[in-house]
């Protein structure tokens, strides 16, 4: 079976987005509210467990803030709420401090030139998904990708494999001619259920999630003068390599 595209979680996968993007920006949001609510580095760790801004918002309320009253118009508050965290992640975005991952920029490259097509499954906003590809990828960044299925297009965010199954649709492509790359486990979980083999990446947030049905588990996806760990493979690997388009063919034949 032919690999015909590369599906990419956006945070965590193409950027290290979570801990100094989406954290700092939910804090000024807060503080701009005039809450006195405060995601340190290691609770923030802990609500990344729920997927989504305005999902995270609400249970963070309603599992560390039970005495703080709710305004009635809560669901419309906490999309108000969530505008805002959009509106000062974009703006950190283009101040330019977050970059791609090591190898992203590379494989993207390379997975271009040999005519695979490249798409994006996330559970961010859209907006958060177009910021990032211009800052990191200039102007062109977003025509690299031919379907970019993000936020709430589709009612239930990962682990369920509803925003994989959005993006395939899309590609006219059943998931065994693609390949997904992923970083936590939730997004593992929501790849995998779509039927799809997945790669991942993990960073400090997610080193110590369950990484169990993962084609091949990495650092980062390593440059030249920069390979990457193995920290599992369904193949025999040696114990660093660079994730290049001939390795990811073998993977997906499931060939040594
Ligand atoms: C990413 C998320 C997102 C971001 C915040 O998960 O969970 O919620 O943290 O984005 P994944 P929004 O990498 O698995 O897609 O605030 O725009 O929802
Ligand atoms: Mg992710």
């Amino acid at each position: 079976m032919k690999l015909e595209a590369l599906l990419f979680d956006v945070d965590g996968t193409l950027a290290d987005t979570e801990r100094d993007g989406h954290r700092v920006a939910f804090n000024r949001a807060f503080a701009e509210a005039g809450l006195d609510w405060n995601w340190d580095v290691r609770l923030y760790g802990e609500l990344l467990a729920i997927a989504g801004g305005k999902e995270r918002i609400r249970h963070y309320v309603a599992h560390h803030r039970p005495d703080w009253r709710q305004p009635a118009d809560f669901d419309e508050w906490v999309a108000r709420l969530h505008a805002a965290k959009t509106r000062h992640y974009t703006a950190l975005l283009g101040e330019g401090g977050i970059q791609l991952r090591p190898g992203v920029k590379r494989l993207l490259a390379e997975a271009r030139a040999h005519g695979l097509r490249l798409a994006i499954a996330t559970t961010t906003t859209p907006d958060n998904v177009t910021a990032l590809l211009d800052s990191t990828l200039g102007p062109d960044g977003r025509a690299w990708f031919e379907v970019i299925g993000a936020g709430d297009v589709v009612p239930a965010k990962k682990p369920a494999p509803d925003i994989y199954a959005y993006v395939l649709e899309r590609l006219g492509l059943p998931p065994c001619r693609c390949l997904a790359f992923e970083d936590s486990e939730n997004g593992l979980r929501a790849a995998r259920a779509a039927g799809l083999m997945t790669v991942v990446v993990v960073n400090d947030y997610t080193r110590d999630h369950d990484f169990t049905g993962a084609a091949l588990v990495l650092e980062h996806l390593g440059e030249p003068d920069m390979p990457s760990r193995v920290l599992a493979s369904t193949l025999p690997l040696d114990d660093t390599v660079v994730l290049d388009l001939a390795l990811l063919h073998r993977l997906h034949a499931g060939k040594p």
